[in-house]
């Protein structure tokens, strides 16, 4: 399925970034967005960071800031940056660099094409390219993506990526619930129920250079499992989405 373009702001698309205790790297991040020259909405959700991230993201200009009193998770972060954008194309980044900011103009573009595009760190790559992500990562993430794969008929390389390009109107089609990393699969599961196949553009990885994964990826990923065997259920019987 494929959503038109809207005619109101086919140029500036919201541009979501999570934030959660990323002082260290935000310089880096800031640095390389704005060299980009967007034509976008910067959109951060500071999820009650305890070091100084959300002064930091104050003083980015014309970025629009949402402070969480308490901290919502990563998923609590996007929903809230969802809501409060309103423009077509949606991009959505760490601010921890791992994914390089200078994919964000070819992931906004593929959007002309496709409903929703994953960044994908294993596309076309070698073993050798792949060396510097945590075995654990890349074991977990390949699992999960060959049994949603299997489950919602996709061919996914990179499920967890925390990188992405979408349309609003597709989220006109169900809720968005889970605050925590499993957000990454509702929105997966409830995309592909709603008709929106995942398509996807290939991204370097580069592991954090400051800070440290707030992810605890191998109970994470048990989690995951048993929440991708709900939803697989809930698409056979066509309950993950709305007509
Ligand atoms: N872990 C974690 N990250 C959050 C939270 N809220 C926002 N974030 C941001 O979400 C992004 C991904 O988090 P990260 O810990 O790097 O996860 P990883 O990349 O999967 O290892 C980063 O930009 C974080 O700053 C939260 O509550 N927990
Ligand atoms: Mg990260």
């Amino acid at each position: 399925m494929f959503v038109e373009n809207s005619a109101k702001d086919s140029s500036q698309f919201d541009l979501i970034v999570p934030v959660y205790n990323e002082e260290a790297g935000l310089p880096e991040f800031f640095n390389r967005l704005q060299a980009l020259k967007l034509n976008c909405q910067p959109i951060f959700i500071d999820n009650a960071s305890e070091d100084n991230s959300l002064a930091m993201l104050k003083e980015y200009p014309n970025a629009l800031v949402i402070e969480h009193p308490i901290n919502t998770g990563y998923g609590g972060s996007l929903i809230s940056g969802m809501e409060a954008g309103n423009n077509e194309h949606i991009v959505i980044i760490d601010a921890d660099c791992e994914y390089p900011p200078e994919c964000i103009p070819e992931l906004e573009k593929s959007l002309e094409r496709y409903d929703f595009v994953h960044t994908s760190r294993f596309l076309n790559k070698s073993a050798a390219q792949l060396s510097n992500m945590p075995l654990l990562k890349k074991a977990g993430n390949r699992m999960i993506s060959n049994a949603f794969n299997r489950l919602f008929d996709q061919q996914t390389t990179d499920l967890y990526t925390g990188c992405k390009a979408l349309k609003r109107a597709c989220l006109d089609r169900f809720n968005l619930q889970q605050k925590g990393f499993e957000h990454v699969l509702e929105l997966a599961a409830k995309m592909v129920a709603a008709g929106y196949d995942i398509d996807e553009i290939a991204v370097d990885f580069r592991p954090r250079q400051t800070g440290h994964s707030k992810m605890l990826h191998a109970s994470e990923t048990v989690k995951y499992f048993r929440l991708l065997l709900r939803y697989a259920r809930q698409f056979r019987a066509g309950k993950l989405s709305r007509p």
